[in-house]
Formats: C-alpha cells, structure tokens, sequence
C-alpha cells in the first residue's frame, strides 16, 4: 500500500512505525491524512508479527493541528451532515495495540489531541503542546477537553483551552500529559526501545493491560477495578501466563507464543 501523508516501516519485525508527512503544512491533519494513518494503524493491528505501534512527526512538527486550510470555509451543515473533520479520527481509540506517540515540536490542537488519543506520549525536549482552537474562535474537537483534564487536571486544561498558551515538554512531564522527554536526537531510540520491550511481551497481557489502563478514563473507580479484576482472572486462559509465571519460577527467559 502506497501512502501520499505518512511513512510507513517496520523495526525488527515487531514494531510498526507511522510517520505523519505533510511538512510543508506542518503535518497539518486533513482528511486523506487521517484516513491514511487509520488504514495504516488498523493494518498493523490486524498484523500477527508486530507488537507495537509508533505515531510520530518530524523534528519541527508532530502535527500543527487540524487542517485550516481545509475547513475554513465549511459550514454546519456541511461539518454536521457529512461529519466532516471528525469522521476519520476516531480509528486509533480502536486500536488494540499499543501505539505510543513519539512527540517532537508542534503538537498543537488536533494534533495535541490525536497524541493523546494514543497510550502513552514519549516527548523531545522541543516538544510544544497546546490548544489554541480559541484563536481561531473554535474549541478542540477531538477530545481535547476531555482528555487534557484527564491528563493534566482541571485548571491547566483550562489554561491551556481558554489562553491558547503552549507547554512545553518539562512542564508537560511534570503536569503528567507526557510519560519521558528525552533530547530530540534520542526520541526515535527511546520510542523504539519502549516498543521493543512492549513487543517481546504477551500480546495477550499487552492487550488486556491497554485496556484496563483505558478503562479508567471511561468509567468509575469500582466498575474499573472489577473490570480488571476479571481481565486478570481471564489471563490464566492463556499459554502465556503459564509461560511467564513458569519462566520465573525455573529462572530463565519466558519465551511467549501470544496464545
Ligand atoms: N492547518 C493548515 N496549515 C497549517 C497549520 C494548520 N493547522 N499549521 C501550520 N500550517 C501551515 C502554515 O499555514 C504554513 O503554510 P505556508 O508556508 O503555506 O504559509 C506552514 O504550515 C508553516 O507554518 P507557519 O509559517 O505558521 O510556521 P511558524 O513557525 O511561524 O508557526 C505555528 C508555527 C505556531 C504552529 C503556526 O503555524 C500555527 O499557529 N498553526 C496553527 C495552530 C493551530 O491553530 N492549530 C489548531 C488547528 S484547529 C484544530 O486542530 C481543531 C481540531 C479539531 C479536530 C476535530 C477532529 C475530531
């Protein structure tokens, strides 16, 4: 499959990289773009050899938002009927593999929220997060008031989402919007390192991990809690777990099958 916004690869046979491409508009997200990235994501899914799942951009930008250019001169009618903007966004939540965005630069607006739709952030340290969709008299749209809450608590979402002011990768670390901020030169190591050791587990465990972790974004505490509970039960269902519990009571490796 051939792919005009994104770049596409593999890392050891068990890691999928998806490259956001549009660097003349700082990977500004449009239609062909999002339906690209999820055709490329769902195929990594559904593909037995890989483990895990890197987003990232280039070193300017991860992507600057949704495409201006592109909705400016959409209407209501247009954006409610043919859902437009939003209609494509939704495939990475659907995604049951881990993806881990690898942030450098911009990740503004759409693109802040499309990082956050992903497990877990890994930023350089020119990293710049915002929502500036108040400039442009908008608010996010693809769950940035939502998530960004979620993520850093009530009052720098609203900071961020009423000021349009950006954060950069320490205060995104220390706020908790970002799990690592390496130096840029390092990200693509780092994010590489992180899914390899995530692809040599059980995908069955890696899976049921995913989520639970989500469940705690959608639901309350005890519905969570037994939520995992019976996910934890059902994992002694698989070859895996004996595997893994067995190769630590014998000292040696596990070597997981994903069965
Ligand atoms: N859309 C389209 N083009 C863009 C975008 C964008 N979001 N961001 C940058 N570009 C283009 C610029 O127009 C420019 O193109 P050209 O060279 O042809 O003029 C090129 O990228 C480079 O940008 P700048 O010259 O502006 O570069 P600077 O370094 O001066 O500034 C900034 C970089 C600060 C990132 C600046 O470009 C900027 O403010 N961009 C817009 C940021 C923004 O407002 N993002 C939010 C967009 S709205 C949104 O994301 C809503 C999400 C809703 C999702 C709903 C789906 C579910």
């Amino acid at each position: 499959m051939s792919y005009e916004n994104i770049e596409v690869r593999t890392e050891a046979g068990t890691v999928g990289i998806i490259t956001l491409n549009r660097p003349k508009a700082l990977n500004a997200l449009n239609d062909a773009l999002m339906t690209e990235l999820g055709t490329a994501l769902k195929a990594f899914d559904a593909d037995e050899s890989i483990g895990c799942i890197i987003l990232t951009g280039s070193e300017r930008a991860f992507a600057a938002g949704a495409d201006i250019r592109a909705m400016a001169n959409y209407s209501f009618a247009d954006v409610y009927k043919g859902d437009y903007i939003t209609r494509n966004w939704e495939t990475v939540r659907s995604i049951r593999k881990p993806v881990i965005a690898a942030v450098s630069g911009f990740a503004l607006g759409g693109g802040c929220e499309l990082a956050m739709m992903c497990d877990f952030i890994i930023a350089a340290d020119n990293a710049k997060f915002g929502q500036p969709e108040i400039k442009i008299g908008v608010i996010p749209g693809a769950g940035g008031t939502q998530r960004l809450p979620r993520a850093v608590g009530k009052s720098k979402a609203m900071d961020m989402a009423l000021t349009a002011r950006m954060m950069d990768a320490a205060e995104a670390e220390r706020a908790g919007l970002v799990s690592r901020v390496v130096p840029f030169d390092k990200l693509a190591d780092e994010a590489l390192g992180a899914a390899l050791v995530i692809s040599g587990f059980s995908r069955i465990a890696v899976m049921a991990a995913k989520e639970s972790v989500n469940r705690a974004f959608e639901g309350g505490l005890s519905d969570g809690v037994m939520f995992e509970r019976r996910l934890f039960h059902s994992l002694f269902a698989t070859a895996d777990q004996k595997e893994g519990m067995d190769a630590f009571v014998n000292k040696r490796e596990p070597v997981f099958t994903h069965l």
